[in-house]
């Protein structure tokens, strides 16, 4: 097992990571910005370093500043959370170079899935069901109009080096085609430096459903059942729960054991999360992400397995925590992301938290690392935090979830607390009766009651 894990991240993920650590008695190196020097991840980790300025690319992101600070402190392996170098294959190698143990999958599978075409044909080959599409990109020597009308119209063109939602346009028609495949690849190049792009069967109401899966890197995996993440703004995800409403035990299994499978196969190390739109009872491949999510606590409190913990097990050679009978589904676990933000327009609103409640009670986890008299600084993402909330039922889920949002408190800065106040209140959220366009919908109608 490592002795001393330093933490590349800041804020509740940095807590998250600090609290798995802890447990398995292993020590902590906090990094911060100067802009973090009273976060709390830097409290109560049991050294810090600071390795820059404010802005990520000068901090969270600068990989010799991170180097430097393994060194000086001694730490054996380093946690990178989620987001900034998360998903970076070249800074999983470097670590590596530097005899550092980089706490997520191989380098080629995070540079694998980062490319959303390679992904694409990994998981068919693995046979994992993927979206009906061309079979890799479409350049300037393919017919992509034969392609598009072997897919059938409506077809999407989406971006290799994408994800996100950035550089995707659909086209409806014969007509559209030529538009969207320009735009589309300008588009991508623009903002990626890589103007590939893909055709696929465009999807109109499909649901996103992940699945979780964990790997020893041996050959040995499992899945923790899915995630149902439909209820997006903007490619962001606001609400997140399992098990997802519309998804039974067998088609579960079915799903799991095909993304185990193609895991044992590829001999995946560390977490992952296997994204699907779901439409008319199938499951269609998106894309793989290589790190812990933001929503994984949704599928801890179902399963009852710490994924930070066993993630770090399996980093450090360890094994699975069971086989994969030994995983039960136990009731319903829901996340509502809290932002710092106005609930009606989302602009971000950074800040001095001046009264700050956070509820309590059977069932109910808050993920944070906010407290009464932090300021939210304005750098970077807007997560005040993450209130999960379990239930032995969905109806047990939504009541205790409804009471915590009530008994909730975070004043100085505007938040999208009462955006929930109100979904929880909204027949379709309480039905289970969305998919991936209804909240940008629901926003549209500005009926809520989020004033
Ligand atoms: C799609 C789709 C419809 N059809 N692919 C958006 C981000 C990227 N991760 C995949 N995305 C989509 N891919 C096909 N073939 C619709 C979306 C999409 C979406 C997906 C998941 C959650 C929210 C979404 C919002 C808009 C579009």
């Amino acid at each position: 097992m490592f002795d001393k894990i330093l933490i590349a991240n800041r804020g509740e993920i940095a807590l998250r990571v600090l609290r798995a650590c802890k447990e398995l008695g292993i020590a902590t190196v906090a990094v911060h910005s100067t802009a973090d020097a009273n976060a709390m991840h830097v409290r109560l980790a049991d050294e810090s370093v600071c390795i820059g300025p404010p802005p990520a690319k000068d901090s969270y992101l600068n990989v010799p500043a991170l180097l430097a600070a393994c060194e000086i402190t001694g730490a054996d392996a380093v946690h990178p959370g989620y987001g900034f170098l998360s998903e970076n294959a070249r800074f999983a190698e470097i670590l590596a170079e530097h005899n550092l143990h980089f706490i997520g999958p191989k380098a080629e599978h995070i540079r694998t899935m980062g490319d959303k075409i390679e992904a694409k044909k990994t998981a068919k080959r693995l046979g994992i069901p993927v979206v009906p599409g061309s079979d890799g990109g479409v350049g300037p020597g393919d017919d992509a109009m034969a392609i598009a009308k072997k897919i059938g119209f409506p077809v999407l063109v989406k971006a290799a080096a994408g994800g996100g939602g950035r550089g995707m346009k659909v086209a409806q028609t014969e007509g559209d085609l030529a538009l969207a495949l320009s735009t589309a690849s300008n588009e991508a190049k623009a903002a990626f430096g890589d103007g590939a792009v893909y055709l696929e069967k465009y999807l109109g109401k499909p649901r996103h459903i992940e699945v979780q899966v964990l790997g020893d890197g041996r050959g040995g995996a499992i899945h923790l059942g899915e995630r149902d993440c439909s209820l997006q703004r903007r490619h962001q995800k606001v609400w997140e729960e399992g098990p997802s409403p519309i998804i039974n035990a067998a088609a579960r299994a079915k799903i799991g054991e095909t993304c185990a499978k193609a895991m044992r196969e590829m001999q995946y190390l560390g977490v992952g999360t296997i994204e699907f739109l779901y439409e008319d009872g199938e499951f269609y491949f998106i894309e793989m992400n290589t790190r812990i999510q933001v929503e994984h606590p949704v599928t801890e409190m179902i399963t009852g397995i710490d994924l930070v913990i066993e993630q770090i097990r399996v980093a450090a050679g360890g094994d699975l925590p069971c086989k994969q009978s030994d995983i039960v589904i136990n009731g319903h676990a829901i996340e509502c992301r809290v932002n710092a933000e106005n609930p009606v327009n989302f602009r971000p609103s950074p800040g001095k938290i001046m009264q700050y409640h956070p509820p309590a009670g059977l069932g109910v986890r808050i993920d944070s690392a906010v407290y009464q008299g932090y300021v939210i600084p304005p750098y970077y993402d807007s997560l005040v935090g993450k209130l999960i909330v379990h239930g032995k039922t969905r109806g047990e889920c939504l009541m205790r979830l409804r009471r915590a949002l009530d008994e909730m408190v975070v004043d100085g800065v505007e938040t999208t607390l009462p955006l929930f106040r109100a979904l929880v209140r909204e027949p379709n959220i309480i039905d289970g009766d969305y998919h991936i366009h209804w909240l940008e919908q629901y926003l549209a109608r500005g009926d809520t009651n989020a004033h």
